[in-house]
């Protein structure tokens, strides 16, 4: 980390944003002066930009921290708001969805057609048993019919928790059950990367596995044609989308909820091996989501075209494909498929043939388009772009200056974005046609947001140091907690700032000299792989489960494309290691924590080691595998039990 410290501090390139590009923003620098005179006030115009059936009177409540509640006594409805709304306001022909299908088939859907959708599939809804409240869960691809199941649910004031559709059988199972969901709603498949990724076959596995205690809440499987491959079929259980939708009526009211009715769950790695479902709820996220889109990716509703690249399985996704966007009016691409299908140009191909103006990805993607090299890019016209946005890992100055002048010509602002699942939305960002930008820094909190980089007593570092970010005041879209498990919730983020009452977020930071913010990475187990979460222990103790490992060390290395890369230490007993070889084993692991996790968990390398460094009280040194998984000289070892066993580790990697 003290290489890229260094690193960073040399980096003095500044951007000013160009005059043209200042005049017609949404954002102004008036806001930081709005929301630092009087920040509820603040909050409680942004909120009034949303539709309320009742009108809230409270702002915030902050008498029982950490559980916040915002606008209270409002009631909205979600869905309302990012629909119906749009459609009497005279907006209802203007397109909602550019989507685009991997294998190049396409539709527009308008708002007036998601609307009527969303009516019909909340209706089909309720005819299964949903009610406000119940959970369903997602497990589809990137469809219309996602983000129309999104709302339908949210339409119901029931609570979507939607799964990555990268994510096993396992993974699905564990989250439905801690959900206790009533309903899924999956696919018969997707397609990725030319072929069809079948979605249904883990959807039953999950079901099957779990038997039928008394967790096995699930009553009906409701499935959309995508790809026409054969699926199985549970009689009683399993409705077809489009003969239930296609038979639903289109007349449907939305009511209104609380602005803290739950709105969704969504699981994320925490550091111990159960990932943690992290409850967001109504008002004070839509508010948030809507003015962050809004301000930081510049939104013109009648004129832009948004792009948003990130999956509906992350919180990306919800914020800045499905709510904010729509509850904007905005028109958007949404796209089914990987980036290099069916050829390495496919996105910049989109971005022509859509003429995005706004593009939003993470750096893992701008780094390995630049492997591949500027040449594919350069192929295709770009020129409708102004504005590009960066999110889910900290980006490298020269990711960022090769985004810039590869694909922003030279011309276009980056918006760096900080946030978390947990934080909902945007809380670190420049302001486009306000702040001038520095490569690499995320630099400012968005106005209303109050943020600090802290020693581990909780004090202000001061400009020019580094140290723990906090963030020191509740904001609209703070997660209310973890599904079921308050203490978690209260012990992950609180607990550390107890006395100051802020919110450790899990990140190390260092403020320079102006007090920009530069983010360093998580400091603590988890580990940021392509801009996906991923907590070691939930790895190594997939490793553990297979049979011929006796123990299992996981770290996140750092890795040019995907920001940092899974290298496992694996302990194998004897017996196997007898009759198989080491290059045999260490590949037979990395499917299997593929096949039990997911793909994205794939270890890029698995070491099969003789021993694992360990401290006296047994605990696992995954700093000094770091060191050694980085190709770096093996840091201080004078606390391990055995201070021979690094160079017996070392030698056995080489
Ligand atoms: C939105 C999202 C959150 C973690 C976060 C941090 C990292 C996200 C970043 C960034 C540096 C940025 N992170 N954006 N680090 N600069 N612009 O990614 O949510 O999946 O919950 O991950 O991602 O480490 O703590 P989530």
């Amino acid at each position: 980390m003290s290489n890229q410290i260094d690193h960073l501090l040399t980096e003095n390139r500044r951007f000013a944003p160009s005059p043209e590009f200042a005049a017609d923003a949404v954002a102004t620098a008036e806001l930081y002066a709005q929301a630092d005179a009087d920040r509820e006030a603040f909050w409680a115009e942004q909120a009034r930009a949303l539709h309320w059936h009742t009108p809230f009177t409270q702002v915030l409540d902050w008498s029982n921290p950490p559980f916040a509640q915002w606008f209270a006594d409002g009631e909205l409805n979600v869905a309302y708001n990012c629909l119906d709304r749009h459609v009497e306001a005279g907006n209802g022909d203007r397109v909602a969805l550019l989507w685009e299908g991997e294998p190049g088939d396409s539709r527009r859907v308008t708002y007036a057609e998601l609307t009527d959708e969303v009516k019909r599939v909340a209706n089909v809804l309720t005819g299964l048993g949903v009610e406000a409240g119940d959970r369903v869960a997602i497990y589809l691809p990137m469809i219309p019919e996602a983000i129309a199941a999104m709302l339908a649910v949210a339409r119901l004031g029931a609570i979507h928790s939607v799964i990555f559709g990268g994510f096993s059988a396992d993974s699905l199972r564990t989250r439905i059950d801690d959900a206790g969901a009533k309903v899924v709603i999956t696919s018969d498949g997707g397609y990725r990367k030319g072929r069809v990724s079948p979605l249904k076959p883990a959807v039953d596995q999950a079901l099957a596995d779990r038997g039928n205690g008394p967790q096995a809440t699930v009553e009906h499987v409701l499935v959309v044609r995508r790809t026409e491959n054969e699926v199985g079929w549970t009689e009683g259980r399993d409705l077809w989308w489009h003969d239930a939708v296609a038979e639903a009526s289109a007349d449907h009211t939305a009511q209104p909820f609380p602005a803290e009715n739950p709105l969704f769950i969504l699981y994320t790695s925490g550091t111990t091996g159960k990932p943690k479902g992290i409850l967001h709820t109504s008002g004070g996220y839509l508010t948030q989501a809507a003015f962050t889109n809004r301000v930081v990716h510049d939104i013109h509703s009648e004129t832009d075209v948004f792009w948003c690249t990130a999956d509906i399985g992350w919180i990306t996704g919800h914020s800045y494909v499905t709510y904010g966007p729509l509850a904007n009016g905005a028109t958007q691409v949404l796209y089914e498929g990987t980036p290099d299908a069916p050829h390495p140009g496919r996105w910049w191909e989109l971005v022509e043939k859509y003429g995005v103006t706004i593009l939003y990805t993470a750096p893992t993607a701008i780094r390995s388009f630049m492997k591949l090299g500027r040449e594919i890019p350069n192929r295709f016209d770009l020129s409708s772009l102004r504005l590009l946005g960066s999110v889910g890992e900290p980006i490298n100055p020269e990711a960022w200056m090769w985004y810039r002048h590869v694909i922003g010509a030279d011309a276009t602002p980056i918006v760096d974005t900080w946030w978390q699942t947990e934080t909902g939305s945007i809380m670190v960002s420049a302001l486009p046609g306000v702040t001038e930008t520095k490569p690499g820094s995320a630099q400012v909190p968005i106005p209303g947001i109050s943020i600090d980089v802290v020693e581990d007593a909780g004090e202000h570092v001061g400009n020019g140091n580094g140290g723990l970010l906090v963030i020191t005041k509740p904001w609209p879209s703070m997660l209310r907690g973890i599904w079921g498990d308050p203490d978690r919730f209260v012990e992950t983020y609180w607990e550390k700032f107890q006395d100051k009452g802020y919110y450790f977020a899990g990140d190390g930071a260092r403020l320079d000299d102006d007090g920009d913010i530069w983010f360093l990475g998580r400091v603590d187990d988890v580990m940021n792989v392509s801009g996906h979460r991923l907590s070691t222990t939930e790895i190594e103790s997939a490793l553990v489960g297979n049979e011929a490992v006796a123990e299992a060390a996981v770290v996140g290395a750092s890795d040019e494309t995907t920001g940092q890369a899974v290298v496992a230490f694996v302990i194998v007993k004897q017996s196997y290691l007898n009759e198989h070889s080491p290059e045999g084993l260490a590949d037979g692991l990395r499917k299997w924590v593929g096949e039990q996790i997911g793909p994205i968990a794939r270890p890029r390398d698995v070491y099969i080691v003789g021993e694992l460094p360990k401290t006296r009280s047994g605990k696992i040194m995954r700093r000094l595998l770091r060191d050694v998984a980085e190709g770096r000289e093996v840091g201080d070892t004078t606390t391990l039990a055995d201070t021979a066993v690094m160079s017996v580790i070392s030698a056995q990697v080489k």
